[in-house]
């Protein structure tokens, strides 16, 4: 190693050890049942639009599943064994609806249960606090054979899913999650068909199932209440910082109906009872049945907003996704392997804009990282990935600056645990704080996980939180 290398690696950490945060702050890492579990049959679980849409040809980069994954159904001992290494307060992961019900409704699947239970009380007794995600894109394929979230039956079917878990976990776990992400899922499962089912219905598609799946989570919050009288219910939305890409009112027009379709209709939807005028207008004909009721059902109060940023959009007018009609334009930077910029700014910034305009009582970053190509163990036995070490520092410091500020932030989650399954790009663009050699399942702690250790241990200085100037 370079004496320089030495010495910027010294300053990283000093920074890590400096970083001032909230008392109560929670530190995690966060995963996702199809990413990690493998195990795709096991035990009697159904099939999920995961499973089958990897048999695909061309849908995956490499060519891959998650049908081992991580291999985390039966190593799960080992990745709490990681957690506790890392020093991690909490750990967000989710539950593979179908281990639970194959079907997605009806007959409840025991042993698919006992591994969350077992899951959990691991947990438990590693001292790590579980926050619970029920859907994080794996439906039931028996669901989507149904319509899946074109369907108005298909929020019930999550509701009353959704209040059988609560039945099950409730006595330990008190953090729930609905959904993870529905603008991805919604719009890459079935505007675009990047993801799974792999619907390219455009914007009709989004649409819909971007309806039916806020309606699920309407349901979902009052049928977990009724299960769990101390509960903290919320939801996690993928947000982004929009800028027009010039002061070209054709771009900035662009821009807002890029903000409306990605953060502004479900934000308002939760949070104001009502989706945004100018997005429902631009919708028109494409709406679905949205029926007198499901403002308010959507509208049911939350304890908590999740806030998985990965980057910024800098938009100008286009023709992706009519009527959106919209472009990516690359700002000159640095970017991650798929092609995100890296910008850490970007959570300051999203931290304000959910605060200033939608006042949730608390927030979290449920998600936030950065994706290299597949590294390799040096010579030393380390995985040296420095960019990603000073992504989580760089962007730790723009939490702290928003949590001074007043910003209601409660905690953090590295994205993510271990390199797993990253969906269309496969093994290609890992994630992990920890490597995992798909070869053997050796999981090694990485560098940025060493930095991410002293934040969440050693490192943080925790102080009442200030009001803000801002927010006064
Ligand atoms: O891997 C995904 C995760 O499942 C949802 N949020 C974004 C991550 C990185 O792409």
């Amino acid at each position: 190693m370079t004496s320089s290398i030495a010495s910027e690696r010294q300053a990283l950490e000093a920074r890590a050890r400096s970083l001032v945060l909230p008392k109560g702050f929670v530190f995690g890492a966060a995963t996702a049942a199809y990413q990690i579990e493998g195990a795709p049959q096991a035990d009697g679980k159904g099939e999920s639009i995961w499973d089958r849409f990897c048999r695909l040809d061309g849908v995956i980069a490499d060519g891959s599943s998650g049908d081992i994954a991580c291999n985390h159904y039966h190593l799960w001992r080992e990745d709490i064994a990681v957690m506790k290494d890392l020093g991690l307060d909490a750990y967000r992961f989710s539950l593979a609806w179908s281990r639970l019900f194959p079907l997605g409704a009806g007959r409840a699947n025991a042993t698919g249960f006992a591994f969350y239970d077992r899951l959990i009380d691991g947990l438990l007794e590693a001292g790590i606090e579980p926050f619970l995600t029920l859907y994080h894109w794996d439906l039931p394929q028996a669901l989507q054979d149904k319509g899946g979230w074109y369907s108005r039956e298909t929020a019930e079917h999550f509701a009353n899913y959704a209040a059988a878990a609560a039945a099950a976990y409730g006595d330990r776990v008190k953090r729930w999650t609905t959904l993870n992400e529905p603008w991805t899922f919604c719009w890459s499962g079935h505007a675009t068909g990047e993801d799974a089912p792999g619907l390219n219905d455009g914007a009709k598609g989004g649409v819909s199932a971007s309806h039916h799946a806020l309606l699920g989570h309407g349901l979902a919050v009052p049928a977990i209440r009724a299960e769990i009288a101390d509960a903290s219910v919320g939801i996690v939305f993928d947000l982004n910082v929009v800028e027009a890409a010039s002061s070209d009112p054709a771009d900035v027009a662009a821009a807002r109906r890029f903000d409306g379709a990605q953060n502004r209709w479900f934000l308002d939807a939760v949070f104001k009872g009502r989706y945004p005028d100018d997005m429902l207008a631009l919708y028109g004909k494409l709406l679905p049945d949205i029926r007198p009721q499901d403002n308010a059902i959507i509208a049911a109060p939350v304890d908590y907003l999740g806030v998985n940023i990965y980057r910024r959009s800098v938009i100008a007018e286009g023709t992706e996704l009519a009527p959106l009609n919209f472009q990516r334009i690359q700002p000159e930077g640095s970017y991650s392997a798929v092609n995100y910029e890296i910008w850490p700014r970007c959570i300051y910034d999203i931290l304000h804009y959910v605060s200033d305009n939608y006042a949730p009582k608390a927030i979290f970053i449920s998600e936030n990282g950065v994706a290299t190509k597949p590294e390799t163990v040096s010579s030393d036995g380390h995985v040296w990935d420095d960019l990603r070490a000073k992504y989580y520092v760089d962007h730790l410091e723009e939490v702290s600056k928003a949590a001074g500020e007043g910003v209601p932030v409660k905690g953090y989650f590295a994205w993510t645990l271990t390199d797993n399954f990253e969906w269309a790009y496969g093994y290609t663009t890992p994630f992990g704080i920890t490597h995992v050699d798909f070869a053997t399942q050796v999981r090694r702690i990485k560098y940025s996980g060493k930095i991410f250790a002293i934040i969440a241990g050693e490192g943080k200085t925790l102080t009442e939180t200030k009001p803000s100037a801002r927010l006064a």
